[in-house]
């Protein structure tokens, strides 16, 4: 109702203007200007009109940058993610560097050479050494960004082959987490979709021997300073395993697994003091449009030190060595919190 209320308002308003013009127009016509003619008034107008157009976008964008950028994500809290972040501030540094010199260029010409007409326009056909120059440096700048990037991250997707990492497991399903641990082995259990069900929702075979100490949380805790390799994958659709404060992102995809190794840097009770704020958790999200409740996929992290993640493991349970996974005898999975 509201909208079309709107709408209508909107409608009326443009009829308006439209109606005022032609009034002007017509008073202009009766007192025997010649609106067609462009005024050296007009044209002074609207050089100085631009310098203003500059000077308010100028400062709205300056406002506006200093204004929102509480929403920046505070400092990384893992090892790769400083590279990641120089490589963001190199990126802002020339953008912001570009779009100031071109905008101010833009405007300030705009008024400087408003029409004249004392002065003639020249005429320029070409400029070889114009149009070499600004193909070359943006070429050299774009090309030296693309080297940058990709040398970024192979840097951080290669550490992958560390083997003192410790495996966890993240699994996407619509709409929810959930993470299994590879227990004491350090080797995550076998997997298959056909041995899904209600009891066992990640599939996990529990006729592997390394399956009988995997553990299944809701919540991930990570330990501090531990190199971590994060095995990804997904049920039904493709999830995005999605880490902003760790500066992690990796596609889960049904049928296949990703990975994604890093190291967390900061612990929960740190990143709080750091941010004065006693309430903040980091957050897995996801970051694919799966579906209709899309919004509600995510997962609490906490990076724990020493003592209170072992406080933490310590809690969780494994799965029942004794039972055997297929539907008339569902294996148990006691951590699995029925939320
Ligand atoms: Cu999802």
């Amino acid at each position: 109702m509201i909208t079309f209320l709107g709408l209508i308002v909107t409608i009326l308003v443009i009829i308006a203007i439209a109606r005022i013009v032609r009034i002007l127009e017509l008073t202009a016509y009766l007192s025997g200007e010649n609106s067609e003619r462009i005024t050296e008034k007009n044209n002074n107008l609207q050089g100085t009109l631009n310098l203003v157009f500059l000077f308010v976008g100028m400062i709205f964008i300056v406002f506006t940058t200093w204004r929102y950028s509480r929403f920046i994500l505070p400092v990384s809290a893992s090892k790769h993610g400083v590279q990641i972040d120089n490589l963001m501030n190199v990126n802002y540094v020339l953008i912001f560097t570009v779009f100031f010199i071109t905008q101010i260029l833009l405007f300030v010409f705009a008024f400087k050479y408003r029409h004249n007409k004392n002065r003639r326009a020249e005429f320029i056909p070409e400029n070889h050494k114009l149009e070499f120059v600004w193909t070359i440096i943006p070429t050299i700048v774009l090309g030296g960004m693309i080297v940058y990037g990709l040398t970024v991250w192979n840097r951080i997707t290669n550490a992958v082959s560390n083997k003192d990492a410790q495996v966890i497991e993240l699994y996407g399903k619509q709409f929810d987490w959930t993470a299994r641990y590879a227990g004491k082995d350090n080797t995550l259990g076998k997997a298959n979709f056909l041995k899904i069900n209600i009891n066992n929702p990640l599939g996990v075979d529990s006729l592997d021997p390394n399956a009988k100490d995997d553990i299944l949380v809701k919540e991930l805790h990570l330990k501090i300073n531990q190199p971590t390799l994060l095995s990804i994958r997904a049920q039904d659709v493709i999830h995005s395993v999605y880490m902003p404060h760790f500066r992690l992102q990796m596609n889960a995809v049904p049928g296949m697994t990703t990975q994604f190794y890093f190291v967390p840097s900061i612990t929960t009770d740190e990143m709080r003091k750091n941010l004065n704020n006693d309430k903040f958790d980091y957050v897995l999200l996801c970051n694919k449009i799966c579906g209709m409740a899309h919004y509600t996929m995510k997962m609490k992290v906490v990076v724990d030190d020493e003592n209170q993640y072992a406080e933490w493991m310590n809690k969780q349970k494994s799965f029942d060595g004794t039972a055997v996974a297929d539907n008339t005898n569902p294996i148990k999975v006691s951590a699995v919190a029925s939320k």
